[in-house]
């Protein structure tokens, strides 16, 4: 405690507002840990501090922390990053500690914590602790609340966690160009009881949107709708996790959305039930049940559901949300034969090709060029080939044998016999249709009005 309390009188604040860290503070400040892979870390036990059951992020990780004097010490570092978005393309982003978005920040209700948010930034950040009772110094609004961290400073926020729940972090500074770049996290506050709310399996992540130029890799951040990569925790389909469980476990799924448009999440197979918002949890009496929960914007949603065995899709049911960049410029040629136009046009184009007459499947089968560092629009393949999905997209894979905090990948799903959708190679008989309808009945009488009173 003298510690802080005397960091705190050097750095001329008091506890109610971030302070900017001195150089004695900055010698005090945690390791910050950094994460180089794009793949899902497993959840850990908690080291020391209170227990909890900790949460899977999709293709993330959570940042460790020190115990200072009865105090979780976190060190957040904004910075520009790599990550990359699906096998075959890397983005220049931002975000916190090698990877966008940034790691999970988990802790429990009660603990007192203290996060140093240092800013490798090339311009000034902050950060809001999105969901999380703070003291409004603590609220990480510049000009509002705090000065700007500037470039090459490090700020130090400080609260006790009121309530537990599913909340998120961002910056509240130049935040249209930062989150377009991708800075953003979750925070998760378990419960202080943990028997309260405990699920087999806890799974979270952000839905976040970039508009990337086919053949460049930094998002451009004036993009207000049109974006082109549709993403969870900065990752397009098939670069997304599966998640993983065992038949029979009761699952938690955590989703924020930190774009500029809502998603409805629709998840095939088992019916969820809304737990919580990041406004609080949902009392058992009030829960409802959903196949598709829309998550509105600065919005987040917790479901939980008990796993049936299978490979169920889970997605955005914004069908544009599950392709990758695509020209929506192209008019639809569903039903034209261009066919003879075509050879007219191969004569001058010698790579044209004819393309989307009979639907747009043959997009997800055919391999086109591309330009460098750019994914097809529709990708990812199942077990039956093609599934012609990019974006947000995923799949829940709920096997028998997997085993308790196994989260690997248990490939497709067996059916058993019988349960399969299958071709029918019987006989098919003339489809009975309505008799046409008469001319006489199409004959339509239209009587003219005989007076216009009024005008
Ligand atoms: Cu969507």
């Amino acid at each position: 405690m003298t510690d802080r309390r005397n960091f705190i009188k050097a750095a001329g604040a008091t506890v109610l507002g971030a302070a900017s860290v001195t150089r004695a503070g900055a010698a005090s400040l945690p390791e910050a840990a950094t994460q180089s892979s794009p793949s899902m870390q497993p959840p850990s036990t908690p080291p020391n501090g209170r227990p909890f059951n900790p949460i899977v992020t999709l293709n993330g990780w959570s940042l460790p922390w020190r115990m200072k004097d009865g105090v979780k010490e976190f060190h957040l570092v904004a910075e520009p990053v790599t990550r990359e978005i699906a096998p075959g393309m890397t983005a220049n982003l931002w975000g916190y500690n090698g990877q966008s978005p940034g790691p999970t920040i988990e802790a429990v209700e009660g603990d007192r914590i203290r996060i140093f948010v240092t800013n490798k930034l090339p311009e000034v950040t902050s950060v809001h602790w999105h969901g999380v009772l703070v003291p409004s110094g603590m609220d990480g609004v510049t000009g509002l609340t705090q000065p700007p961290i500037a470039v090459g400073k490090t700020y130090v926020y400080e609260f006790v966690l009121q309530r537990s729940g599913s909340f998120m972090y961002h910056p509240h500074a130049d935040e249209m160009t930062q989150m377009a770049m991708g800075m953003m996290g979750l925070f998760i506050v378990h419960p202080k009881d943990v028997r309260q709310l405990q699920v087999d399996r806890d799974f979270g992540f952000i839905l976040n949107a970039y508009d990337v130029e086919p053949g460049s890799a930094t998002p451009r951040v004036n993009t207000m709708l049109d974006f082109n990569l549709w993403t969870w925790n900065s990752r397009a389909f098939p670069g997304i996790d599966p998640i993983v469980a065992r038949t029979g476990e009761r699952v938690r799924i955590r989703v924020g959305n930190l774009t500029m448009t809502n998603h409805p999440i629709h998840m095939h197979g088992p019916h969820f039930e809304v737990v919580g918002t990041d406004g609080g949890w949902v009392p058992k009496s009030a829960r409802w049940p959903e196949v598709t929960i829309d998550i509105g914007v600065g919005q987040m949603r917790a479901f939980e559901f008990d796993a049936l065995a299978g490979d169920w899709a889970i997605h955005c049911h914004k069908s544009h949300h599950t392709m990758n960049a695509m020209g929506h410029g192209v008019p639809t040629m569903i039903g034209v034969d261009h066919r003879g136009v075509a050879e007219k046009i191969a004569n001058l184009v010698p790579d044209y090709m004819v393309m989307g007459d009979k639907g747009m499947h043959d997009m997800a089968v055919m391999q086109m060029p591309l330009p460098d560092n750019t994914l097809p629009m529709m990708t990812g393949t199942g077990p039956f080939g093609p599934v012609g999905m990019g974006g947000m997209f995923s799949v829940v894979k709920v096997r028998d044998d997997v085993k308790r905090g196994d989260y690997s990948d248990p490939g497709p799903y067996r059916h058993p016999a019988g349960t399969r959708a299958r071709e029918f190679t019987g006989e098919l008989a003339a489809p009975a249709r309505a008799a046409p309808a008469t001319a006489d009945a199409q004959t339509l009488q239209v009587h003219k009005p005989s007076r216009h009173p009024g005008h």
